[in-house]
């Protein structure tokens, strides 16, 4: 089954925003199988971006990310990495539409509220980075089927 890697960022937390993001994914119909409040060692931050090292905006990027705890999360579904940063809405929450999480919720690409894999490979490689394998869940939720 398809696994996706979500942090709520440090302002995200800060701001009361946590129970709003998760509720989104829950009444979309994914299944949370990992869940952990944490704050982040530079270490940990500068090997997630690191795809965005050389880039200007880097270091202000790591010092974000460990600024605060952040909730960091692996969701399950058909779907789930393209579903979920459509949720998430575009990098600048100025541009982001209406309806998404950045776009209702934020200002300012560099407090954009939360984090979402972009691909099915680099889910794979963000939830080994952020998760032990025994702290990720797998779990039916008991819904009951009224269409097949
Ligand atoms: P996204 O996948 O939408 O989170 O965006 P990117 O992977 O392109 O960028 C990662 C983070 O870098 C963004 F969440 C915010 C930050 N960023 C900047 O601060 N300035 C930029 O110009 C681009 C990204």
């Amino acid at each position: 089954m398809e696994r996706t890697f979500l942090a709520i960022k440090p302002d995200g937390v800060q701001r009361g925003l946590v129970a709003e993001i998760i509720r989104r994914y829950e009444t979309k119909g994914f299944t949370l199988v990992g869940l952990k409040f944490m704050k982040v060692s530079r270490e940990l931050a500068e090997q997630h971006y690191d795809v965005h090292r050389e880039r200007p905006f880097f270091p202000s990027l790591v010092d974000f990310i460990t600024s605060g705890p952040v909730v960091a999360m692996v969701w399950e579904g058909d779907g789930v990495v393209a579903s979920a940063r459509k949720i998430i809405g575009a990098t600048n929450p100025l541009t982001a539409e209406p309806g998404t999480i950045r776009g209702d919720f934020g200002i300012s690409i560099g407090r954009n509220l939360i984090h979402g894999s972009d691909a099915l490979e680099t889910a794979q490689r963000e939830i080994a980075l952020w998760f032990k394998e025994e702290e990720l869940v797998s779990w039916q939720p008991h819904l009951t089927p009224w269409l097949q």
